[in-house]
């Protein structure tokens, strides 16, 4: 499907949006929607298509085919039918001036950037959009390790009963969280869904680590240079994919001899800056309508310097926006190397501070649970009672600003651990990659590891009325412990035992403000979007059984000898 611009004679380019979702709903028949408007004004041959086995095309549907899939032994996956279709379109739309450009959000993110992948030669400029890189590692999936049952569940049961289906649809209680917990392990839940016969089910419960079938799915293994210009989107606050364009990014750019490989990463959720002005995450104001300033300052020059030739094409390598200073800044590199890798420490009696702790190192106790101690923090994580990842009742509403809730629904929870700063006494800003080094020990074998990065906003704020005492979550993410020696092969993590894990915390760009606190909370346990870990080691989580499922006391330290600690890119 195409819409020409009224009155418009000369040949134009093509903007491609490859899609499982319904091609059709793409660009109506009659109106350019909202996000496409600003690249309208230059003039394109808007052009939708169905992937194989989805809508209108036929075919079988395979989620995130691989790119030598077994199942085709004529070699066909989602690059060759990408440059089929180009090739097509170049030879038969009329009014064509034979370039091409590709563009999409997050599955059709993934296949714009497969477009790339042995491009065809009118392919001449892409812009992957919260890609889903790597659905174990960072993206819908897992994350680290820990699985996303919602979203594990509930995307091959509407992709892959229907050809027509993907509509998340009502949840089927009133509150996700009780109807999750009432299935006792992974399995029940996947029998009382009806997914265990779907393909990704199967391809799950096969695969609960990465293994060599994550492995060559992932674009980072797929894509390894940029082939095209590319216009690298992605949101810090992105709550499917705020991995994945991050991460090829990271993977792309040192291979980008030809200056062709740009980032933009924006104060948005999934796919934001196109479907708002963005001048508000959730309740965050931004002080300006940064998707609409994207699209327009952005996205449109971008696309019009490739395709219609316009503009001298020198835009900056990166942009990202600063939340908090509430102002777009470029950059000559991302992450900068300007910023400073600084320790922030978890401390004695639930402080935070930038100087390491000095008590000396304690001995694990046996399992009694003392909360605060000089040497460690403890807390009992029970499977049974999870910490709610949004207040109760979850109806599923809150799926696309989760991340911008206000963590003072669980802060005061006994299994949530919360370390605060004093004021800050001047601005802190960080641009780039946030990370956490704890160092932990559980009386079980198996554990989760949610750490997450808080601005405390003061206690008044009269500029921002009802704003006094917030808890923002800047970064946040979660380890899967049995991961913490490798991602390939789970391991038992070693009971009783003060244990290094690593918890990668993904990207920001933030001005913590003089006078806000930093927070720290640690926890186990984030449902219903992550499944619960048993907190015993079993070989399979998928497989687990109802009386793997323990409480287990876990301990954080924070001696001289077992610093627990975040990793912040401090610019100064
Ligand atoms: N992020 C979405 C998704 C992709 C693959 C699996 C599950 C979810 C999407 O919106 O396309």
């Amino acid at each position: 499907m195409a819409l020409l611009p009224l009155g418009e004679v000369r040949p134009l380019p093509i903007l491609l949006v490859r899609t499982p979702y319904n091609a059709g709903g793409v660009f109506p028949d009659t109106v350019v929607p909202y996000g496409y408007r600003e690249l309208a004004e230059d003039g394109y041959l808007f052009v939708a298509e169905d992937i194989r086995g989805r809508f209108g095309s036929g075919g079988e549907y395979v989620t995130v085919r691989a790119q030598a899939d077994p199942r085709s032994p004529e070699g066909i996956n989602e690059s060759t039918d990408t440059w089929d279709t180009i090739d097509w379109l170049v030879k038969h739309l009329p009014g064509n001036n034979g370039r091409v450009g590709a563009l999409g959000i997050s599955y059709p993110g993934w296949l714009t950037a497969l477009a790339g992948v042995d491009p065809h030669p009118a392919l001449k400029a892409i812009s992957p959009q919260a890609p889903m890189s790597d659905t174990w590692m960072g993206d819908d999936f897992f994350h680290q390790g820990a699985f996303r049952q919602t979203q594990g569940v509930v995307f091959p049961r509407i992709m892959e009963t229907d050809p027509k289906g993907f509509t998340f649809g009502a949840s089927p209680m009133e509150d996700d969280y009780a109807y999750y917990l009432s299935f006792p392990t992974l399995d029940s839940m996947a029998r009382g869904m009806g997914v265990t016969g779907l393909p990704s089910w199967q391809a799950l419960v096969t695969h609960p680590s990465y293994d060599r079938y994550w492995q060559e799915r992932a674009l980072t293994t797929v894509l390894t240079r940029p082939t095209v210009p590319t216009l690298m989107v992605g949101g810090f606050w992105d709550q499917e994919d705020m991995y994945g364009p991050q991460a090829l990014y990271r993977t792309l750019e040192p291979k980008d001899s030809a200056g062709w490989h740009h980032l933009v990463l924006g104060p948005w959720w999934h796919g934001g800056w196109m479907a708002t002005p963005g001048d508000s995450i959730g309740p965050l104001p931004l002080g300006s309508a940064t998707g609409t300033w994207f699209r327009a300052n952005v996205q449109r020059p971008w696309f019009a310097h490739h395709l219609h030739g316009t503009g001298d094409g020198r835009f900056p390598e990166a942009w990202a926006f600063e939340t908090g200073g509430n102002a777009w800044r470029t950059f000559s590199e991302w992450p900068p190397k300007a910023a400073v890798a600084t320790r922030l420490y978890l401390r004695e009696d639930g402080r935070l501070a930038f100087t390491p702790p000095t008590a000396p190192t304690g001995v694990v106790p046996p399992a009694r649970l003392p909360g605060r101690t000089p040497a460690f923090d403890a807390y009992l994580s029970d499977p049974a009672h999870p910490v709610p990842y949004v207040p109760r009742p979850d109806d599923g509403s809150r799926w696309r600003t989760w991340l911008q809730q206000d963590q003072r629904f669980v802060d005061g929870r006994p299994d949530v651990l919360t370390f605060t700063s004093d004021p800050l006494t001047e601005d802190l800003v960080i641009a780039g990659d946030v990370s956490a080094q704890l160092y932990a020990s559980t009386t079980g074998t198996d554990a989760d590891w949610v750490v997450k990065l808080i601005d405390v906003y003061p206690d008044t704020m009269p500029s921002m009325p009802g704003w006094g005492g917030y808890q923002l979550m800047v970064n946040a993410d979660i380890l899967r412990g049995r991961y913490w020696r490798s991602f390939t092969t789970a391991a038992p993590v070693p009971a009783n035992t003060v244990t290094p894990f690593t918890v990668r915390l993904q990207q920001q760009h933030y001005r913590f403000k003089k006078g806000h606190r930093l927070m720290v909370q640690v926890q186990s346990t984030w449902f219903p979007l992550y499944d619960r870990n048993p907190q015993t080691f079993v070989p399979s989580i998928f497989k687990a059984r109802a009386g793997d499922y323990r409480a287990q006391i876990h301990r954080v330290w924070h001696t001289a000898r077992h610093p627990s600690h975040l990793v912040l890119p401090v610019l100064r």
